[in-house]
This record gives structure tokens, sequence and C-alpha cells, in this order.
């Protein structure tokens, strides 16, 4: 196995948990400013995320969920549209402070900077939401700690296809050897295990109920000293939170 060198993280879900609080109510804002009058509850929308991305969502809400809207001339112009006024307010959302990162996420991001370790985003959202979480949540400067930020509509096949993280990687010129994954959902570590990647999973509110074989390690969270995670399957030895040591050694395993 090579030595550790990159770290490839995933955004919505396992650096904050976006999806119920965060791109849900802009979805829902921005279907109200179009005059809509659809609105996707905790429930529904637990159901939309079986497909990534925010286009792809909306399409597949008119196609399975709502069966009485009638298209307009140019649907894929009208869903454009719409999903820029959700990112325009969701990223608002995020420069007002509004959501935070996961617990562990700033400190486990610094340690690892700090070591050199080379870091990476690959995600299906939008990039400006990118930047603007790690911006507000993070620190002023902390979109330029990433190397690469590999987002949104860069790969046409979005997650659960391995696309976004075989760019990120060859971008890095990094080889799946050499990388460990970050992610919390099924969709998203079918994407990095199809690239080759060892992976850590930190479930999300969405997600604990999802099939993680071949993770890593799956926890609740990556922990504080003062706030240890569960272990919900793998070894996590004597850690009580994730570090860099504890990342190596599962790199390694
Ligand atoms: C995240 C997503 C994203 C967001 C919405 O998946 O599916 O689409 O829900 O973002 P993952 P956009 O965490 O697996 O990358 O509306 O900007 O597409
Ligand atoms: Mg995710």
């Amino acid at each position: 196995m090579s030595e550790l060198a990159g770290l490839l993280f995933d955004v919505d879900g396992t650096l904050a948990d976006t999806e119920r609080d965060g791109h849900r109510i802009a979805f829902n804002r921005a279907f109200a400013e179009a005059g809509l009058d659809w609105s996707w509850s905790v429930e529904l929308y637990g159901k939309l995320l079986a497909v990534t991305g925010g286009k792809e969502r909306i399409r597949y809400f008119l196609d399975c969920f709502d069966h009485k809207f009638e298209h307009p001339a140019d649907l894929d112009g009208f869903i454009t549209g719409l999903h820029k006024a959700k990112t325009r307010i969701y990223t608002d959302m995020l420069a007002r402070g509004l959501i935070p990162l996961r617990p562990g996420v700033a400190r486990f991001i610094r340690e690892a900077r700090a070591a050199g370790l080379r870091l990476a985003v690959a995600t299906t959202t939008t990039p400006e939401n990118v930047t603007t979480l790690l911006q507000h949540a993070l620190d002023p400067t902390a979109a330029s700690w990433f190397e690469v930020i590999a987002a949104g509509d860069i790969v046409p096949a979005k997650k659960p296809a391995p696309d976004i993280y075989l760019w990120a990687m060859e971008r890095m010129e990094l080889s799946p050897t050499q990388c460990m994954a970050f992610e919390d959902s099924q969709n998203g570590i079918r994407a990095s295990l199809g690239a080759g990647l060892r992976t850590i999973v930190s479930v999300s509110s969405y997600t604990q109920n999802e099939d993680f074989t071949g993770a890593s390690l799956v926890v609740d969270h990556w922990g504080e000293p003062n706030q240890p995670f569960e272990v919900l399957a793998g070894d996590a030895g004597p850690n009580r939170y994730l570090d860099l040591e504890l990342v190596r050694r599962l790199h390694a395993a």
C-alpha cells in the first residue's frame, strides 16, 4: 500500500449536515418565488435524495412524484432557472452562517493541512455552494486549502458514478491507493469505492440506515476530544475521535 498523500472529501452530509435544513429549504423557497405550489417535506426530500444533484432531483420529482404539472416547452431551461434561484438562496443561507460544520471537521482538516496532506473536494453540489460553506463555516481562506474542488456539472455522470473522484485524482496525479475518501451516503460510497478508494463514512441525518458495506470505518460523526464518536462498523482501535493517526492506520490496513 502506498503512503497516504491525499484526502478527498464529500461535502453535503459529510462536512456539514446540509440537506434537511439547507438545500431542502432553499428548494422550497425557490419554488415559492417561481409561483409554484410545490413543497418538499422532510419525508419526501428523503425519497428525492435517491438522486444526487439539484437539477437532476427536480427532474426526478417531476418524473416520479408530480404527475399533474404541465411541463413548459423548454423544460431544461425552466429547471436551470429554478436551480439558479435555489443556489442563490442556499449560498445566502451559508453566508449568514446558518449551516455549521459537523463535529470534528474543522479540527481534522486543520490537522491534515498542517501535516502536509493534499486536500480535495469531490461532490455533486454546485461549486459556489462549496466555496461559500468553506469560507463562512471553516475559514475565510479555506477554499484555497483545497488543491482541487471537483464539484457540480464538471462530470456529466454524478454520484453514484465514480467519475467525480476519478476526475479529482487525475488532476492531483494521485492514485486511489494514495488517498482516503470521506463520505456520508450510499450513493457517495458507491462512487468512492467504485473509484477504488478506501472510505470513511460518517452517517448523516438522512443516511443512518443505508448500506455501507465496503467502508473502512462507519461512525456517527468524526468526534472531538470532548465529544467521542460512536463506531457503527469497523475498528477504530482505542480512538474516540477521528485524527490523522487513525486515518493513516485505516489506510494502511
Ligand atoms: C449531494 C447532493 C447535492 C445537493 C444539492 O450529494 O445530492 O445535489 O443535494 O446540490 P453528495 P445542488 O453529498 O453525494 O455529493 O442543488 O447544488 O446540485
Ligand atoms: Mg454526501
